[in-house]
């Protein structure tokens, strides 16, 4: 759209003085700054579950969860490789942790999600209470609170850790620190939360002290009746099927401040019309097996694959039995900025 001048030895040679200075002309970089639309660096990927967990189970045999601090093995976008992200904002990871392992306390700027594919037995700890890890199950670790992890069970556990770590790197706002002890005393049982704020109630006089959400483990069972409902009462949008977003139920805002988490139904023979965002979005599969075009990409998925697809490609969706993908983008960023932008086809309509 900007056009670059031509160049001339004049120029040139001016160029490469002030260089020296730290200064650059804008004329010659103004087309790749400001840009007439997105166009990611970023490209879409698919991670299959079998061929990650291998590779994991092996960094099992060679360091054990305390000494790595975390034991997990980082999806980088093939895009912007080295940079531990995902997307440009944000950073993904598939976590194991050992039984009888345990993953010391300590606690950072960066906001953390969990979102569970494999395993049971494993605790994480948030603030003074622990939460049961159950395949499905969304956990959030805010911003600041001290957390854990531990695996008192007989089997190995996995989960997909999203942080918006790449953010916070270009904010320069990382803080972090390590709990004096391995693990934090527990402080109130478990379910406390859930009792507290995942009830459609709240304490008389609620106040937050925190812009993330109070409730910080949002049960799979409960979302996956949830979804059922709400395909079986229709209507189900033509690109995303039945999808929702995890709500902090003291706001109605998003659960995270700066990342927004989604999960939908497909059903059995869905093909979803095209849409795109600019939120780049990683995607875990939950159940089902199908097929995700992104851009020119074609990614054939099975239970507990993640892909990404980058900012602004058409995404389209299709579902070779019924199927649930949860999500995550940096959305509330955007948001809050007033960048975020949607295309989608013609929206809801009833499932044939
Ligand atoms: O579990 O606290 O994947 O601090 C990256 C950084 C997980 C965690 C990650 C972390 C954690």
């Amino acid at each position: 759209m900007f056009a670059k001048p031509t160049s001339t030895a004049e120029r040139a040679a001016f160029y490469q003085r002030i260089d020296k200075e730290s200064l650059t002309p804008l004329w010659e970089v103004l087309g790749a700054l400001v840009i007439p639309e997105p166009k990611s660096e970023c490209v879409p990927a698919h991670w299959r579950y079998a061929t990650v967990r291998e590779h994991l189970m092996e960094a099992g045999r060679l360091i054990s969860a305390e000494e790595a601090e975390r034991r997990v093995l980082v999806l980088e976008n093939p895009g912007i490789r080295g940079r531990s992200s995902i997307t440009h904002t944000l950073y993904c990871g598939l976590q194991l942790i050992l039984p009888g392992e345990v993953a010391p306390s300590h606690r950072h700027t960066q906001s953390a999600l969990r979102f569970v594919v494999e395993g049971e037995g494993a605790f994480t700890a948030v603030d003074g209470e622990r939460a049961t890890m159950h395949p499905g199950d969304f956990i959030i670790t805010p911003s600041g609170a001290w957390h854990d992890h531990g695996n008192p069970g007989g089997e190995p556990v996995i989960w997909m850790d999203g942080l918006d770590i790449p953010l916070v790197r270009m904010l320069d706002a990382s803080f972090a620190e390590r709990y004096p002890e391995k693990t934090q005393p527990v402080s109130r049982p478990e379910g406390d939360a859930l009792a507290r704020y995942g009830m459609s109630l709240l304490p008389v006089n609620y106040e937050a002290h925190s812009r993330t959400s109070p409730l910080f483990v949002y049960p799979y069972g409960r979302t996956r009746e949830a979804l059922d409902t709400l395909f079986r009462h229709g209507p189900v949008h033509a690109a995303h099927g039945a999808r929702v977003q995890y709500v902090n139920p003291a706001t109605g805002g998003f659960a995270m401040p700066t990342i927004a988490t989604f999960i939908q139904f497909l059903p059995k023979g869905f093909r979803g019309d095209a849409s795109r965002a600019t939120d780049g979005t990683i995607y875990c599969v939950v159940e089902g097996s199908g097929r995700t075009k992104v851009g020119d990409a074609v990614f054939d998925w099975t239970p507990r694959d993640i892909f990404v697809a980058p900012s602004w490609l058409p995404v389209r969706h299709e579902a070779a039995s019924d199927a649930v993908l949860f999500s995550y983008s940096d959305r509330p960023v955007q948001q809050a900025l007033g960048l975020w932008r949607e295309e989608t086809g013609s929206g809801f309509r009833p499932f044939t």
